[in-house]
């Protein structure tokens, strides 16, 4: 062998090693995202709760946004929407390919559904049922991970998915009800 070619083997052999120490890094980099996310749901009920107890009694129920949610409508909202999102985790688990139906209780529900909720008992739900949605998150095999869902809204739909949306969704209905009381 000339030191040409062996060069270029060595050179070779040099980029698919750095190559696959990526993919590892990736790896970790993508686990590690995940166990961030898990602990940002968990801890949603206390954050909301904590933010709760702050808020006046007479901003809980004023509607300080013509036609909008108030603090305490959103608030129940997501505790509401709770019990749907252990359903469908259950459902990534115990099928390969599950079809799900839009969530859209604002058509379902009457429109003072969420006003008449107990703010505290509502609260106390939502703690509950979302560490049972973290127990079912870290329940979740790897071959559950890289399963395809279909939801008509969405173009993709995998628990990954699911869980980066509950996520974000929890903290833009925190964003608003921080905004209502905060507002001037
Ligand atoms: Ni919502």
């Amino acid at each position: 062998m000339d030191d040409d070619r062996r060069d270029i083997i060595e050179k070779l052999s040099n980029r698919c090693e750095s190559f696959l120490d990526t993919e590892i890094r990736e790896d970790e980099e993508t686990s590690m995202a995940y166990e961030t996310m898990i602990q940002t749901l968990e801890h949603a009920p206390e954050i909301l709760k904590e933010m709760m107890a702050e808020v006046p009694a007479e901003l809980m129920r004023a509607h300080r946004i013509p036609g909008k949610w108030c603090v305490h409508e959103h608030a129940c909202h997501l505790a509401a929407g709770q019990p749907m999102l252990n359903e469908r985790l259950r459902r990534f688990m115990q099928e390969e390919h599950p079809q799900f139906v839009p969530y859209n209780p604002e058509n379902e529900t009457p429109n003072d559904f969420l006003l008449k909720m107990d703010l505290n008992t509502a609260l106390d739900d939502f703690e509950k049922l979302r560490k049972a949605f973290i127990r079912q998150l870290r329940d979740l095999k790897e071959s559950d991970w890289r399963k395809e869902g279909h939801h008509p809204e969405f173009s993709r739909y995998t628990p990954f998915i699911l869980m980066r949306h509950v996520m974000f969704h929890d903290h833009l209905h925190m964003y608003r009800i921080e905004s209502l009381i905060l507002m001037r």
